[in-house]
């Protein structure tokens, strides 16, 4: 060792940009870069800093500037996502409300196990002009900023305070972007004195840096272990989660189903994870669950979860699972999540797990009266979404289609291998239920359901996009969660980014005024209408909105006109048949393309699993006591699973 480093001496937001230039990330004997791109929002708390510096290395690291922060952070979560978290977005803001609207899309990013780096800007680090514009003063702790409204929502949080930090701060900052186990928000918090303070960068920190994604192979004694019990079991039942598809273990899935005959059934990331024609493929899992697979839960008595967290949607509230002996095995990368409902737990790598499941399952079959219920459910849920999408069970007759006529138009678009994005509202759970996945990666359905965060449609299609510009990208969005953040269409036009945005504008809240009367609440609240006589409307089970009996009706509100005043190509499809041919018209369009449609709010289709929402104990409204008697009854069904994981 000479003991001489050699070193340059650039500003911290120049060291920054250079070092996120050069990561690279390998798996499977695969290297790319890691980081795409710096999505960003100037404001005093960075343009000096790491605007300069972006503006000064634009060949290095490629500068979007976005319209909102929050909608940024969900750019990058799409690309994330779609990129199976093998490739990321940096974020940049300002100080103060720049970057508090980071926070939603960290949550955001954090409970999908998203990798997105976000790089607030900060107060002083030398506290010189303070207090700063836009500064929070906490009278007893000068240490605080708003900032530190991340650190919950982030996996690694850091305020870089001096020059030097910058180094430790951005090493850790990437071994948590790119480990598969730990993925999700990372902060470094950068006061707007520091990013522009320059320091003496050491040449290594400069040199590219290969970040190896390795496959984590489970425990041999847990293999056994999961092993035997999936061949001691009658009717074992697999639910694949995000985790198969982002380890690339699709085909792995696949080959252990075709050679064990076990059925699989899909949390709305793990959905597609096998393709919906295939015989033992049920579809969605849990409370958005499937006739097929939600009949398959409730008789399992082997559950294997592979990449799943486990939520409230796909366990509906954890009433699926009715054998009275049920147990789980978990296949999980992240021992977290692997030891949930007292699962036998195999952390490991999705992949490498399914691989050696099938090897140490060889020979093993299940009860082929287990298989064969799966194939007949399977075959007859296929059948009644062709009814469902063709406009059946939906209340008639309706003068406008039903938000299922315009899931298989999509659908149908869509054909292999486009995608399909969605958040928010009824939409999830009517896809989660209908899509027939078609792409044999997987790829082609992409509802965001950890944070279900409406506003996230729109963004976080974008950034599907980016990820896979080959692909056709839909997006799917209710009026209200495009209300939420229209303005990022501005940013797909002016980076002429081509999605379909179809928007179902049905007033208001289908989903929520569903779950209002469902809890004897009439609506309450979710109904676009006028106010009357100074009180809210309410939207009854008839349909008709109390406020409209009052005289007041519909706003004269025109989303189709706010999408085309923000330059995006629009289309008003008056009907399914409009709406089909706008999506074939809408290939080869430079920029975003806006197909409105009107549905019938009213026109669900059926539910098949229960999720737990608590209804008001006691009540004036009969409405409100009926539906908790109801409530009461379906809590029953409520399981603990504190079952020993080694019994
Ligand atoms: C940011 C955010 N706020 C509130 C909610 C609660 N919420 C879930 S769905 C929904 C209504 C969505 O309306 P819309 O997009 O029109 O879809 P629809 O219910 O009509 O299908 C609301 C308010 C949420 N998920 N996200
Ligand atoms: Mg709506």
């Amino acid at each position: 060792m000479s003991g001489v480093t050699a070193t340059t001496r650039l500003t911290v937001a120049q060291a920054l940009v250079r070092f996120l230039a050069v990561q690279e990330i390998e798996r499977d004997g695969t290297r790319q870069r890691f980081v795409a791109g710096c999505l960003g929002i100037f404001g005093h708390g960075n343009v000096a800093g790491l605007g300069q510096a972006l503006a000064q290395y634009p060949e290095l690291v490629r500068y979007h500037p976005a319209r909102n922060e929050q909608a940024m952070v969900h750019l990058a979560a799409g690309y994330a996502r779609q990129r199976n978290r093998l490739g990321i977005f940096a974020c940049t803001t300002s100080v103060g409300p720049g970057a508090t609207n980071l926070v939603t899309g960290a949550a955001l990013a954090t409970i999908n196990r998203l990798p997105v780096l976000l790089l607030p800007g900060d107060t002083f680090a030398t506290r010189r002009p303070h207090p700063v514009l836009q500064q929070l003063e906490v009278p007893h702790d000068a240490t605080v900023s708003v900032n530190d409204c991340l650190r919950p929502v982030s996996r690694f949080y850091e305020r870089v305070q001096r020059p030097e930090q910058l180094i430790p701060a951005c090493l850790e900052a990437l071994r948590v972007l790119t480990d598969p186990a730990e993925a999700g928000a990372v902060t470094l918090a950068l006061p707007e004195d520091v990013q522009a303070e320059a320091f003496e960068v050491p040449a290594g920190f400069l040199e590219p840096r290969v970040w190896t994604v390795y496959r984590q192979p489970p425990a041999p004694e847990a293999l056994r272990a999961a092993a035997a019990r999936i061949r001691g079991a009658a009717r074992p039942l697999i639910v694949a989660g995000g985790g198969v598809i982002y380890a690339e273990a699709v085909a792995a899935l696949r080959e252990l189903v075709d050679a064990t005959g076990i059925p699989v059934a899909e949390t709305q990331a793990g959905r597609g994870a096998l393709v919906s024609d295939h015989p033992l493929s049920l579809g969605a899992v849990g409370a958005t669950g499937t006739a097929a697979a939600n009949r398959l839960a409730r008789e399992a008595d082997v559950v294997i979860g592979i990449g799943t967290r486990w939520s409230d949607f796909t366990t509906a509230s954890k009433s699926a699972f009715q054998d009275p002996g049920v147990s789980l095995v978990n296949v999980n990368v992240a021992g977290a999540d692997a030891a949930k409902l007292s699962g036998l737990a195999v952390v490991a790598d999705a992949r490498v797990a399914l691989e050696d499941l099938r090897a140490a399952l060889a020979g093993h079959r299940v009860d082929p009266a287990w298989e064969q219920l799966a194939a007949d459910e399977s075959a007859a849920w296929a059948g009644e979404v062709a009814r469902l999408v063709a406009g059946g069970d939906a209340g008639a007759p309706r003068a406008l289609p039903s938000q299922a006529e315009v899931i298989g138009a999509i659908n149908d678009a869509a054909g292999d291998t486009g995608v399909v994005v969605c958040a928010a509202g009824s939409a999830p759970g009517d896809l989660h239920k209908l899509w027939r996945a078609r792409d044999p990666a997987g790829k082609g359905y992409h509802v965001e359901y950890g944070y279900s965060c409406m506003g996230y449609e729109i963004p976080g299609g974008m950034g599907v996009k980016l990820a896979a510009p080959e692909r056709q990208v839909f997006v799917l969005i209710g009026d209200g969660s495009y209300l939420m953040l229209p303005g990022e269409l501005v940013t797909a036009v002016a980076e002429r980014i081509p999605i379909v945005v179809v928007l179902v504008d049905n007033h208001g809240y289908a989903s929520i005024g569903a779950l209002s009367r469902s809890v004897g609440s009439a609506g309450f609240g979710t109904h676009y209408r006028y106010a009357a006589n100074g009180s809210l409307p309410v939207d009854d089970a008839a349909g008709r909105g109390l406020a409209d009996a009052d005289g007041a009706g519909a706003l004269p509100v025109d989303l189709a006109a706010n999408a085309a005043s923000l330059g995006a190509r629009v289309v008003r499809a008056g009907s399914i048949a409009e709406l089909r041919g706008a999506l074939a018209d809408a290939g080869g369009a430079d920029g975003p393309v806006v197909v409105h449609i009107e549905t019938d709010r009213y026109a669900g289709i059926p539910s098949y699993g229960w999720w737990d929402v608590p209804v008001a104990e006691v009540s004036d409204q009969p409405t409100v006591r009926a539906a908790r008697a109801d409530y009461e009854r379906n809590a029953t069904a409520q399981r603990q699973f504190l079952e020993s994981a080694d019994d």
